[in-house]
């Protein structure tokens, strides 16, 4: 693992990390596995999280054994009817969504003039970013119109590191999904992963919550 002190830039996906938009993603799936026919679970909820929108349609349409049913265009519909319940669930966000400890992580690194970048691929993370408070932060976001493939491919986090002008060693990425840790090891970046340490054992350095991290303990975790 690269040492603390070679780090310039950090590259954070969205729901999981700076907000807990899973719980809404999740309540606008149900709606739909309801109406497809498939039982919703935890496990089929948490097996979502960082999937792209029209991924996690198909996951919950193969869930049901129902992946056959649909043409492309019901396909659609679907996940559009899915975003416009999603979209009326986060108009309630505000600055006080942002998870805990996490506000003070990026003011700490801003302080510190580190380089921060999005990689979220939430086609929504841009009015999301601008109702936490948080676009002016960072100076920029994958756009995730223009993936080829989505996590676990590294290219989102290759191009996280572009944006901030650094080498991929200089990134650390911060993530709560298994598939955005293995697109940030695969990116050749050091993994952050807040959550379960089972489901992200594949992570460099793994964090219990967001609370948890700070700068000095991640620097603690990297320097023996
Ligand atoms: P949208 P992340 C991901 O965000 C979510 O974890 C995932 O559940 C969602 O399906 C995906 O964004 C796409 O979101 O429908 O808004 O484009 O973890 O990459 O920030
Ligand atoms: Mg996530």
């Amino acid at each position: 693992m690269v040492k603390f002190n070679e780090i310039k830039g950090f590259a954070f996906d969205l729901d999981g990390v700076i907000t807990d938009t899973a719980k809404y993603h999740a309540q606008a799936w149900q709606k739909i596995a309801n109406q497809v026919g498939t039982k919703w679970t935890p496990q089929l909820a948490d097996s979502l999280k960082g999937i792209s929108r029209m991924d996690s349609l198909e996951m919950i349409l193969k869930a049901g054994n129902h992946e056959n049913e649909y043409s492309s265009e019901e396909k659609v519909k679907l996940a559009a009817q899915k975003n416009e319940n999603y979209i009326e669930l986060i108009k309630s966000l505000t600055p006080n969504d942002i998870l805990p400890g996490i506000a003070d992580l990026i003011k700490s690194m801003q302080k510190q003039h580190y380089l921060l970048s999005l990689a979220s691929v939430s086609l929504n993370a841009p009015v999301i970013m601008e109702r936490l408070g948080l676009t002016e932060a960072f100076v920029g976001r994958v756009d995730p119109a223009t993936l080829k493939k989505g996590k676990p491919d590294p290219e989102i986090y290759i191009k996280a590191a572009q944006i901030m002008n650094l080498p991929p060693e200089q990134v650390i990425g911060l993530e709560d999904a298994a598939a955005g840790i293995t697109s940030i090891n695969e990116a050749n970046e050091t993994s952050l992963g807040i959550g379960n340490s089972q489901t992200l054992s594949e992570a460099d350095l793994i964090f219990p919550n967001t609370q948890a991290v700070t700068l000095d303990a991640i620097a603690e975790k990297m320097n023996i």
